[in-house]
């Protein structure tokens, strides 16, 4: 049978027919399908394979109303274009830096205000939280409050941004109503639109989070992405190199130094990932997987997307070994 209710965790149309499509329950009582239940209950996730269909169209929709957006981003997995959002929206948007509490204390803030600042996007204002650690949650919705139009405020972003987390943070700080939301460390939990009636005067929309092709934890074992996703702070590790040699990150990532003065790389990721320097003529550890050379200028940071980054200091010529469908990008230095 299907109904005209929806899973309270991820959005779905709730049905009782089709135990392999999204949406199934058992019992249509249930305020929530199968799948959030497992996922709420057991910590067992499932990959939902999502195209981006449902997010686009979402978003084209979002795009036709006037009301506030918060545009969620990762700190530690920034866009490579944070324009782009503005393709599909041209509502007032409020960019959201999520967790915080996972790049080191001794980062600054407004540094990192100034850096996306500078480049150039309008965005109304920009708020650096951790929705995990309630960390200027308050904030947050101060600036919401100020800037919102209307009643309606919409939180979209890329899978995993935290957008969920967000909502249910906010419900549970302002409002008596118990957070449903489901949340997973897996992409693409949330598969539809969820209205929550916050209060008399804001309803925030939680929404499914644009599926990033390019993105590591789409290529590695649930067991690795455990240790890609830092749940602490980072403790970012130097090593100065000089040319002819290596570092082997974890067992899926190499980096050779082939030309350049003595030089600093400096890695944010998360601290459960190993880091080893060798020779690189003599270790031969990773060389057979796909191979991209890059040239850093100074103070750039060599971005592997949903990893994190490397900072490097001088000008240097690298090899990077990789799965080939992981994207790598170079920007100037985010700290
Ligand atoms: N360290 C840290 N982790 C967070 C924070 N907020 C969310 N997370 C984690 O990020 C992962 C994704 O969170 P969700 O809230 O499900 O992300 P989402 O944006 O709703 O993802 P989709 O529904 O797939 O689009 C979960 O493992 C969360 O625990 C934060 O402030 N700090
Ligand atoms: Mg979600």
């Amino acid at each position: 049978m299907k109904s005209n209710k929806y899973c309270l965790g991820c959005g779905v149309l709730l049905q009782d027919e089709n135990m392999l499509q999204d949406g199934y329950t058992t019992n249509m009582d249930n305020d929530i399908c199968q799948r959030c239940f497992r996922m709420k209950n057991y910590g067992e996730y499932e990959i939902s394979t999502k195209s981006n269909d449902e997010y686009l169209k979402i978003l084209k929709a979002v795009g036709k109303t006037k009301d506030l957006v918060l545009y969620l981003t990762d700190l530690l997995n920034l866009d490579r274009d944070l324009a782009h959002i503005k393709t599909y929206l041209n509502n007032p948007m409020i960019l959201v830096l999520n967790k915080r509490d996972v790049l080191p204390k001794s980062v600054r803030d407004d540094k990192i205000i100034e850096y996306i600042k500078d480049l150039g996007i309008n965005f109304i204002d920009i708020v650096i939280i951790s929705a995990n650690k309630n960390y200027n949650i308050d904030l947050l919705l101060k600036k919401i409050k100020l800037n919102q139009p209307s009643k309606k405020c919409y939180v979209v972003g890329h899978t995993n941004a935290g957008k969920s987390t967000l909502i249910n943070k906010l419900i549970k700080n302002y409002s008596n109503q118990e957070a449903t939301l489901t949340i997973s460390p897996l992409p693409s939990t949330t598969l539809n639109k969820i209205e929550i009636v916050l209060s008399d005067y804001l309803t925030l929309v939680d929404t499914p989070g644009l599926v990033d092709h390019g993105n590591i934890s789409n290529y590695v074992s649930t067991e690795l992405l455990k240790k890609i996703h830092p749940k602490k702070e980072i403790k970012p590790k130097t090593y100065q190199l000089k040319k002819g040699q290596s570092l082997l990150i974890g067992d899926f990532m190499r980096i050779d130094y082939i030309e350049g003065a003595r030089n600093s790389f400096t890695f944010y990721l998360s601290n459960d990932i190993k880091i080893k320097r060798v020779n690189l003529d003599k270790n031969m550890t990773l060389k057979n997987i796909a191979k991209r050379t890059y040239d850093i200028k100074y103070h750039e940071d060599l971005v592997v997307n949903g990893l994190g980054w490397v900072k490097i200091v001088d000008k240097a010529t690298i090899d990077v070994f990789l799965d080939k469908d992981i994207e790598v990008f170079t920007r100037k230095s985010l700290i």
